[in-house]
């Protein structure tokens, strides 16, 4: 554990050692310093293939940057993920780490974090606090602009078609980043056609078995349907088998484009059952402990820190499986 001790209070401990004429404890001064960073990482859950890959990304990455790692699974629930920054708080960790399953309410818990002088980075997800001095940064896509690619996709396969495109959408966890900024990055851009319409919108919760329970339902009441736009790859996987099914063919009878591209879901693009998918890459690990390690100096980091990433068409994706690595 490494000791963050403010500049003050830091030069008062060494004006009291000098005159005190004791020598030998140098640094922080505390006993227990043993130079190693220790890290609270609060996840989320184990809900998709995406989040799998975003694990193990960060414990490896804490292993090779040398970096103690507490790690915790909130099961997708806020009131887990808050006790678990508690308990960050109370064992004196470095830094906190989270991926904040929903937007708000945050602030009660970045409160203690912050009074106890200790930095916290956002992961993945972002949190509605009015006060950005809770937290030192935010890694993570651009969910915005993700959902707008989803939607430009459509709206140019749709300008072939005669009749009206009727989408289905999968929206990710009510109240995730993720779920809001892919809902109105999609809105926006399929404005742009008018023969586009979102006939059904409902929480498939990023989920498989999600996806597919939400999308028997969905298809039933929406016979019309024949677009599905699924917030990412494992609720459009669920959805498959619900279309199937149904008698009807995936990219075919309902063409479907999602967000992720992770394995599973590249390779049903491979075959063609999907048609496009955005991706959002999972790989945050190596930047994250960079990132802790600034922050535990002391230094100042940007506050915002995008993720580069691309799409892929079913070519695209026949041409990227090999070398795919979740
Ligand atoms: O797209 C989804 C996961 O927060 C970006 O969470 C992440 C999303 C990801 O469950 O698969």
């Amino acid at each position: 554990m490494i000791r963050r001790v403010s500049a003050a209070i830091a030069a008062g401990l060494l004006v009291a050692a000098g005159l005190a004429g004791c020598g030998g404890d140098s640094g922080s001064g505390s006993g227990n310093d043993d130079g190693k960073i220790t890290m609270g990482f609060a996840q989320v859950g184990a809900e998709s293939g995406w989040r799998t890959a975003n694990t193990k990304s960060i414990q490896e990455s804490a292993k090779a940057a040398g970096i103690e790692l507490k790690f915790s699974d909130a099961q997708q629930k806020q009131e887990n993920q808050i006790k678990a920054i508690r308990s960050y708080i109370a064992q004196k960790v470095d830094v906190i780490a989270f991926s904040p399953v929903i937007e708000s309410g945050w602030d009660q818990v970045l409160k203690e974090a912050k009074d106890a002088e200790i930095p916290v980075i956002l992961t993945d997800r972002a949190v509605d606090s009015k006060d950005t001095s809770l937290y030192e940064t935010f890694i993570g896509s651009d969910f915005v602009l993700e959902g707008k690619k989803a939607g430009e996709w459509l709206v140019e396969d749709s300008k072939a078609a005669k009749g009206p495109v009727n989408v289905i959408q999968l929206e990710g966890t009510t109240g995730a980043a993720p779920a809001n900024d892919r809902k109105s990055g999609f809105a926006d851009a399929i404005k742009a056609d008018p023969k586009i319409k979102v006939v059904a919108s409902q929480d498939g919760d990023f989920t498989r078995a999600k996806g597919k329970e939400v999308m028997e339902a969905l298809l039933k009441a929406h016979p019309e349907a024949n677009v599905l736009y699924a917030h990412n790859d494992d609720m459009g996987l669920g959805a498959i088998e619900a279309i199937e099914a149904a008698g009807k063919k995936p990219g075919v009878d309902i063409k479907i484009v999602t967000v992720d591209a992770v394995k599973d879901g590249m390779t049903a693009l491979s075959e063609g059952k999907i048609n496009f998918i955005v991706e959002c890459s999972p790989l945050l690990g190596p930047q994250l402990m960079d990132l802790a390690k600034q922050v535990v100096d002391g230094k100042k980091v940007e506050k915002r820190i995008l993720t580069e990433e691309t799409t892929f068409t079913q070519e695209q994706a026949k041409a990227a499986l090999p070398d795919r690595k979740y």
